[in-house]
């Protein structure tokens, strides 16, 4: 049996008119990403965050999923190994590619976290004007979003595919957020191969047995079939 780990971040979504984190100037209302997409951000000016995501949120619905998604969405269909599929993306354009088992390891723009029941619901519009959690009523409600300096979910369960993979392809993403970007040194030192897709060199392609640069909606259906 074959076992596939797969890692998508921002790239893979691109073609799809979704904004990545490094091309632009990384700025959202004049503040560096890194200080919104915090909990002292959310601390400091939860209003302000809240519009972060509210805007993230209406581009991802206005966006489709490209052939980079619909060509992963097939390969989970008809692959007959093993295939983990995580991503660093907090978009649904996987599942709306016809992902069905993909791993949000930075959580999902869509879902919002309740802190103080510890629920999570389905989220399509905007929290400012209704906070209440729908499980205990209190306005408790936060993006159930990874922010920087919080431990990216299931971690353990990557750690484990990642020890028994054979082949571990990074897909538009630039390397340079960790945990993420430290993948493809732990599969190669489980012996697998390693593969990257990405549209320029990224911080770690040296790491990698093979990189093939193009837009992703080209490299990976081919890879695919
Ligand atoms: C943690 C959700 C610890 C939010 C995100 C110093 C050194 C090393 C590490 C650190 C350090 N200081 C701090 C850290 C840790 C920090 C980190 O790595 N910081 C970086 C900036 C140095 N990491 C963390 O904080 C993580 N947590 O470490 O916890 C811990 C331990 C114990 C207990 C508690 C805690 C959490 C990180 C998660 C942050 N949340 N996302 C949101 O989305 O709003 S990260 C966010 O940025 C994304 O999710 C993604 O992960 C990252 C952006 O990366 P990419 O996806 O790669 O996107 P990017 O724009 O960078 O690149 C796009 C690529 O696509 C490019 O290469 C481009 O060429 C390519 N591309 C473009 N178009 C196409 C294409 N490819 C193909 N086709 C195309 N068409
Ligand atoms: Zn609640």
């Amino acid at each position: 049996m074959v076992n596939i780990v797969i890692l998508t971040g921002a790239g893979i979504s691109a073609e799809s008119g979704l904004k990545t984190f490094r091309a632009e100037d990384g700025l959202w209302e004049n503040h560096p990403v890194e200080q919104v997409a915090t909990p002292e951000g959310f601390a400091r000016d939860p209003d302000l965050v809240q519009r972060f995501y509210d805007e993230r949120r209406a581009q991802i619905r206005a966006a489709a999923p490209n052939a980079a998604h619909k060509a992963l969405g097939r390969l989970e269909r008809e692959f007959d190994g093993n295939l983990l599929l995580v991503t660093q993306n907090i978009d649904d354009l996987h599942e709306r590619g016809g992902a069905t088992q993909t791993l949000h390891m930075h959580g999902e723009a869509l879902s919002a976290w309740c802190l103080s029941c510890d629920t999570r619901h389905s989220w399509s519009t905007t929290l400012r004007d209704s906070p209440q959690c729908p499980s205990c009523g209190d306005a408790a409600l936060r993006p159930d979003i990874v922010w920087f300096g919080e431990m990216p979910y299931q971690m353990d369960r990557i750690f484990d595919a990642l020890s028994r993979a054979d082949l571990f392809v990074s897909i538009g993403t630039s390397g340079a957020v960790y945990p993420a970007a430290g993948f493809v040194q732990q599969a190669s030192a489980n012996g697998a191969r390693t593969l990257e897709l990405n549209l320029e060199r990224s911080a770690g392609s040296h790491l990698f047995d093979e990189t093939r640069l193009g837009p992703a909606s080209e490299l990976v259906p081919t890879w695919v079939d």
